[in-house]
């Protein structure tokens, strides 16, 4: 379904919910901008809208109702407030067709709809409504430890950063990564550094914390899993002060999304196009 806002600009809203029960009122948005061409213009507009001190965590999630609730439990509101951050939760559904948004709605999290579907267009529908000074990201998934944003946001104030990623390989429990994904990683570190000089040695890994003001100067392009890896090149190669910060990374919770072989060779494709033509 198509409506106008009062911009008198398209919004698709979502059609289909399976149960009804679990429809969450969208709370309406100061630029509700769900399509992806005109992300850049959009974000040049919020970018006056900024509030400082604030995080906005985005949360990209596709059925993830095993793991949303117990990852916005997570994130340490008050631990952040003590140390003068105030936090606005935003998970970007992308079409779930579980309890996804219902719980999320429940938890106090802020619902945004990206019926476009991909990793990356879901990120950029986030980016797109954050107001914070700094967006934090990670999956719904409860592999990401959110617990460590007080620590990741000193580091950031205390380096003067502009942009952390994390890694996960360097402290993996056994059993935590399939053997196939951890080596997987290990050949998309090789491949980054050979051909961009990337500086991270987990180019997929999906927690960052960085200052919003740098969004729209980072020609990221990518609607789907490269968008993690497009990410952080854009960010080094821009000249922002970027750093890589161990996390320990989890098992995940429910239904795999990710496709290991179709994910990966597309994920390749997408490093030797960007280095060709870009
Ligand atoms: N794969 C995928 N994930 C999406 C999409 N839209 C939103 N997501 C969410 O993006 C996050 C990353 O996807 P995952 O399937 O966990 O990908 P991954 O972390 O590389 O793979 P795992 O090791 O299985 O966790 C999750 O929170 C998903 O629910 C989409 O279109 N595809
Ligand atoms: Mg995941």
């Amino acid at each position: 379904m198509l409506i106008s806002n009062k911009n008198n600009t398209d919004v698709i809203m979502e059609k289909e919910i399976v149960d009804k029960s679990y429809q969450v009122k969208e709370e309406p948005l100061p630029f509700p901008d769900r399509r992806i061409d005109d992300r850049r213009a959009n974000d040049r507009r919020r970018k006056t809208y900024s509030v400082k001190n604030r995080i906005t965590v985005v949360i990209p999630a596709l059925n993830e109702e095993q793991g949303i609730g117990k990852v916005l439990d997570e994130i340490p509101v008050d631990e952040l407030k003590e140390i003068g951050y105030s936090i606005e939760v935003m998970v970007i559904d992308n079409g779930s067709k579980d309890k996804t948004k219902y719980i999320a709605d429940n938890h106090g999290a802020k619902v945004i709809v990206q019926p476009i579907k991909g990793y990356g267009n879901a990120y950029k529908a986030g980016f797109a409504n954050a107001c914070g000074e700094f967006i934090a990201t990670g999956d719904a998934d409860l592999t990401y430890p959110f617990s460590c944003l007080p620590e990741l946001i000193t580091k950031m104030k205390d380096g003067d950063l502009d942009f952390i990623t994390t890694n996960r390989l360097d402290d993996l429990e056994p059993g935590v990564m399939s053997k196939s994904h951890y080596f997987g990683n290990m050949a998309f570190h090789l491949m980054t550094k050979i051909l961009f000089k990337l500086p991270f040695k987990d180019s997929q890994s999906g927690m960052w914390l960085f200052k919003k003001e740098i969004w729209p100067k980072l020609n990221v392009v990518s609607s789907g899993m490269p968008f993690s890896q497009e990410l952080k090149i854009e960010a080094y190669r821009k000249g922002f002060k970027c750093a890589e910060i161990p996390i320990k990374y989890r098992a995940r919770v429910g239904e795999v999304k990710l496709n290991t072989i179709k994910d990966g060779i597309g994920n390749m494709l997408h490093l030797l196009r960007k280095r060709i033509f870009k």
